[in-house]
């Protein structure tokens, strides 16, 4: 299986964040990229390859005075003198007006959706570049013939919309790569996130298009993060109505809840007929992990890898949360490898297609 990193992801490590009004140690940091490499060389899996420099479609994605804001903040912040973090404290409300201020610390309200996600200097190059590796992932599908591929994408991209960062994430990576599929010429593409939390910037992106399924098996918002998206009545809109799925768990699910969700959604995915599935790979449902509740151990990564195979689609794995530094590797290696044995996508009679899969830009 082809790997796409970058050296640049290990620019964006923040040391801290804000919880519940207390200054911890950062979750999200560049010790989740060593522990996956390092367990991928330990287990001779896959091969690694840096993201190409060709264009990303960032624009499909997210607006352009976001992208800027995005780029330009941390230089802005240390210009105007201030010397601790990039914290935000206010934020517009449905009874406020919502113009753009000029300052940076009302711009941080403006674009952020919670005061959690540190940005820091390196934050715009690692974001940038895990952005590129999603674009390259999908490039390798759609160009150069591979039926699958895992994007490691670091910082993550799955609660980041069109003009927000949030969740530690700031350029949604796997709505990234689904534009890129779709630039390749693919027309139906299924969205499946697996993150212990809602994909809520995912959902923002697509729920008013009928081309991306967004489907999401994750912890109940009323218990969780992000508490305002991820509720099963929540179908999608206008013409995306219907292609918007969400299957919330109660906190502290096992893999038995967590099975019969994944079965459901297999088979709406089936249903759904996608010329290739994105999955949002978190880990952070792993029993060990200290954000998570769910009770998966570690064998259950190799039966959703198998159950994944069971789909038999062109396949992009971009890499969400997962925090429990030690266990985080294994869990991401058991489901990509056992997805890998188990896959028959493409050597039967998907081969004969093969010819129109690497011809780069051609409606297929
Ligand atoms: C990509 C991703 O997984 N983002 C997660 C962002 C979660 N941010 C809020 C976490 C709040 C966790 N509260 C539980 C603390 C348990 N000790
Ligand atoms: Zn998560």
């Amino acid at each position: 299986m082809k790997i796409i990193c970058s050296e640049e992801n290990l620019s964006h490590d923040p040391k801290y964040e804000i919880r519940r009004g207390r200054k911890v140690k950062a979750y999200e940091r560049a010790i989740r990229t060593r522990s996956i490499l390092s367990e991928f060389r330990r287990r001779k899996f896959g091969q690694i390859m840096r993201p190409d420099d060709e264009e990303i479609p960032l624009l499909e994605v997210h607006d352009p005075d976001y992208l800027t804001f995005l780029k330009e903040i941390h230089s802005k912040w240390v210009q105007e003198k201030n010397k601790y973090e990039l914290i935000p404290y206010c934020w517009p409300t449905p009874s406020t007006s919502n113009t753009r201020p000029k300052s940076s610390i009302g711009q941080l309200g403006f674009f952020a959706g919670d005061s959690d996600t540190p940005i820091v200097a390196g934050t715009w190059s690692a974001a940038y570049s895990a952005a590129s590796c999603a674009a390259t992932a999908a490039r390798q599908i759609t160009r150069h013939g591979e039926r699958f591929a895992f994007a490691l994408t670091r910082p993550p991209g799955h609660h980041a919309g069109r003009k927000t960062y949030s969740g530690y994430c700031f350029l949604n990576n796997a709505a990234i790569a689904c534009s890129q599929l779709k630039i390749g010429g693919l027309k139906k593409i299924a969205l499946l996130d697996i993150d212990y939390h809602h994909g809520n910037g995912s959902q923002s992106i697509f729920e008013t298009r009928s081309d991306v399924l967004y489907i999401s098996i994750h912890a109940d918002p009323d218990y969780e993060y992000p508490f305002f998206s991820g509720r099963s009545h929540e179908v999608g809109i206008g013409r995306g109505k219907g292609f918007t799925k969400n299957y919330p768990l109660k906190p502290g699910s096992k893999w038995k809840d967590y099975e019969k969700a994944l079965k459901i959604v297999i088979s709406e995915i089936e249903k759904y007929e996608p010329d290739a599935l994105v999955v949002s790979l978190g880990v952070d449902t792993s029993n060990d992990d200290p954000l998570g509740t769910f009770k998966l151990f570690p064998d259950a990564y190799h039966k959703i890898g198998a159950l994944l195979a069971g789909l038999n689609l062109r396949t992009l794995f971009i890499l969400e949360g997962g925090y429990a530094y030690s266990s985080l590797g294994s869990n991401v290696y058991s489901l990509l490898s056992s997805f890998e044995a188990q896959t028959s996508c493409g050597e039967e009679k998907g081969d004969a297609n093969r010819d129109t899969w690497v011809l780069p830009g051609k409606t297929i």
